[in-house]
């Protein structure tokens, strides 16, 4: 058997102090109430979890335009920081720490999602060939408009207020999720970003918007206490470039010069193999970081202790995560772990989020 002690030697983040190396991922569970607010029972799912070496929240919405599916969370109003902090004290209460995820969907959204039924926005008026979940199942996403000067402005000073209401909920960072094919992907990536201004065109005006809202998030959190996420492979919701070595190449140089606490790579999308080629690019982007290495996507225990045997620091578990609320135990004993059941990933109710049995915790 793989000697796994690796992931349970502590780690420095950047200001975050982690106890072990067996993070838990963003994951989307589309359980929050339909104003955005997060639910009680997600006290006690992020609680059960607060053994994870560190917690990075589902993917949270920065204002109503930022909205992509339904029922995700939202941090742009008092009652979501309100709810939210019942969760960071859950989380806090357990010993654990977690960081909240900052989104915005840009076009991968639908009219049905937004206020007065507006269109969905991004750095081009381009529609993504994607799919999006509302109140009548799957969906395509809508045709959205391009943001204007005036729509960038309010999109950063959105980052500042989530940014300030994540902190006065306690949580102990944030993680800008800047991967997927969401907002910030969409200017990165010349598969969807035609701008002639200085949002698009060269490498340095694409990661415009990307360093703009790291300035917001960093007059709040300090640069020690903020994650950047990106999936340079791309393949989720339709996005693509025409040379992803240098434009993440330059990204990561950027995020590297900034002395972010991690870097959070999707190096394996569910369902499809990473190639030998691709697996040597992510390698060669990965160096270029000088803070944590966070890797992500088809782990177990030995894998990831081989990862940071070699040159990760962490990885973040999602399925594992959702079926084994004590997945570092379970690691720790070399124990069975639970299945995570597909049917309740998305939406419900404590069914499939509070009730995966932990080894020692008897369930009522
Ligand atoms: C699954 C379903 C909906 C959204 C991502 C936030 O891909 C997501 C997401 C995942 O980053």
């Amino acid at each position: 058997m793989t000697d796994t002690s690796i992931l349970f030697h502590p780690l420095r983040a950047g200001d975050l102090e982690l106890p072990n190396r067996v993070l838990m991922a963003p994951l989307t569970r589309n359980r929050s109430h339909a104003d955005g607010t997060p639910k009680t029972m997600a006290e006690t799912y992020y609680g059960q979890r607060a053994s994870a070496g560190l917690i990075v929240s589902e993917a949270t919405q920065i204002s109503a335009m930022g909205k992509g599916y339904i029922d995700t969370p939202g941090i742009h109003e008092q009652k979501h920081a309100d709810a939210w902090a019942r969760i960071t004290d859950a989380v806090h209460a357990g010993g654990g720490r977690i960081v909240l995820q900052l989104w915005h969907v840009g076009r991968i959204s639908h009219d049905s999602l937004l206020p007065e039924g507006r269109q969905p926005v991004s750095s081009s008026a381009v529609r993504a060939n994607s799919k999006t979940f509302t109140a009548n199942g799957f969906e395509d996403c809508s045709e959205p408009v391009a943001l204007t000067k005036d729509g960038i402005a309010q999109t950063l000073d959105d980052y500042s207020t989530a940014a300030r209401f994540a902190k006065s909920a306690g949580f102990d960072g944030v993680e800008v999720h800047s991967a997927n094919g969401y907002l910030l992907d969409q200017f990165l990536q010349d598969g969807v970003n035609k701008r002639d201004d200085e949002y698009g065109g060269s490498i340095q005006n694409r990661m415009r918007l990307l360093v703009e809202v790291l300035d917001r998030v960093s007059d709040v959190f300090d640069p020690g206490r903020i994650g950047v996420r990106l999936s340079p492979l791309g393949q989720a919701n339709d996005i693509s470039d025409s040379d992803p070595e240098p434009l993440f190449s330059e990204v990561i140089d950027m995020l590297s010069a900034r002395k972010l606490a991690y870097l959070h790579l999707i190096e394996q999308f569910f369902g499809s193999d990473t190639s030998d080629e691709d697996r040597a690019m992510l390698k060669r982007l990965r160096a270029r970081f000088d803070g944590a290495y966070f890797g992500n996507g088809g782990y177990d225990a030995a894998t990831a202790a081989e990862a940071i045997d070699k040159d990760a620091d962490a990885i973040t578990f999602g399925r594992p995560f959702i079926a084994n609320p004590d997945l570092p135990e379970r690691f720790r004993r070399g124990a069975e772990l639970n299945e995570p059941d597909q049917q309740t990933f998305y939406g419900g109710d404590e069914k499939g989020y509070t009730d995966y049995p932990f080894l020692d915790r008897p369930t009522d």
